[in-house]
Parts: structure tokens; C-alpha cells; sequence
């Protein structure tokens, strides 16, 4: 049937995505880190978001190939919770709020709401099935 772990891995795998987003870590261990928002070269795949330093915005001389393979972050999903971030969480428009099952918080945005919806939308998706699992 539809759930079978076979099935649940299936449709993991198949949602996929990626593109450019800003991000900031907001807390780690419970307590509150300061906000260092960046724009990410962002990627699910296999039920694992990572988070590279965007090739483009990287500072001249410093931009490599590894910069584009080696993730700068890694959140696996299995367990997160995911939401749009109240108001007070940020000024900025379109903001995501992701924790995982360590209670490490991130925010996600970006201005087009588009493209916010469809990360909100897949990442729901993605965290639904592997609870499913
Ligand atoms: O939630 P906060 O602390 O008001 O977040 C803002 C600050 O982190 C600010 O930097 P410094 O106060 O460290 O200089 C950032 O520039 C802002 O972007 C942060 O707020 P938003 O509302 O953009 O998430």
C-alpha cells in the first residue's frame, strides 16, 4: 500500500529541491543565538536540508568548488517542525521558522512569496512523510 516503507522512501527522494534562499540560525541548545542572515545556496535531497555559501555572494578569491559541495549547514528533517514564523520573530516579510529534533532553529526567507511557498510547501511535505516512516 501507499505506506510501506518502500513507498515512504520513494517519496522522500522524489521531493527534491533547490535555490537560493536567506537563512539565519536563531537558537541552539535553548538559548537564543544571534542572527547572522545570509543568502544560501539551499538543498533537499534524501530527506536532509543543507545550506551552502552562495558561489555568487562569496567574497572574491574565496569562491570555490568546495564552497558549492561542502554544506556550511546540514538539518535533517526526520523529526523537525516547521511553520511560518510569527511576526515577532523577524521583521522581514515571508519567514519560515525550521527546528530540529536537537531544537536547533533556523529561519528561512525570501522576498518572493512564490518561491517561499514552494520551499514551505515541499519542506511540510517532506517532514509529514518521514514521520510517516
Ligand atoms: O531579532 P533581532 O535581533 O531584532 O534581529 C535583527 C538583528 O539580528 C540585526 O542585526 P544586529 O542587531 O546583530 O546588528 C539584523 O541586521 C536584522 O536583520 C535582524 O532582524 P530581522 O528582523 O531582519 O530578522
Amino acid at each position: 500500500a501507499d505506506n510501506s516503507p518502500e513507498m515512504g522512501q520513494h517519496h522522500v527522494q522524489s521531493l527534491e529541491k533547490a535555490g537560493i534562499l536567506n537563512k539565519t540560525k536563531v537558537s541552539e541548545n535553548g538559548k537564543r543565538v544571534r542572527k547572522n542572515w545570509a543568502q544560501s545556496w539551499t538543498v533537499l535531497h534524501g530527506g536532509v536540508l543543507t545550506f551552502h555559501k552562495d558561489p555568487k555572494s562569496a567574497a572574491t578569491g574565496a569562491s570555490n568548488k568546495t564552497n558549492q559541495i561542502t554544506p556550511e549547514v546540514t538539518v535533517e528533517l526526520r523529526g523537525a517542525t516547521i511553520g511560518w514564523a510569527p511576526r515577532d520573530k523577524s521583521s522581514k516579510k515571508n519567514v519560515v521558522e525550521l527546528k530540529n529534533k536537537n531544537g536547533v532553529e533556523f529561519l528561512i526567507q525570501y522576498d518572493t512569496e512564490s518561491i517561499i511557498n514552494d520551499w514551505h510547501k515541499v519542506l511540510v511535505d517532506t517532514i509529514r512523510q518521514l514521520d510517516q516512516d
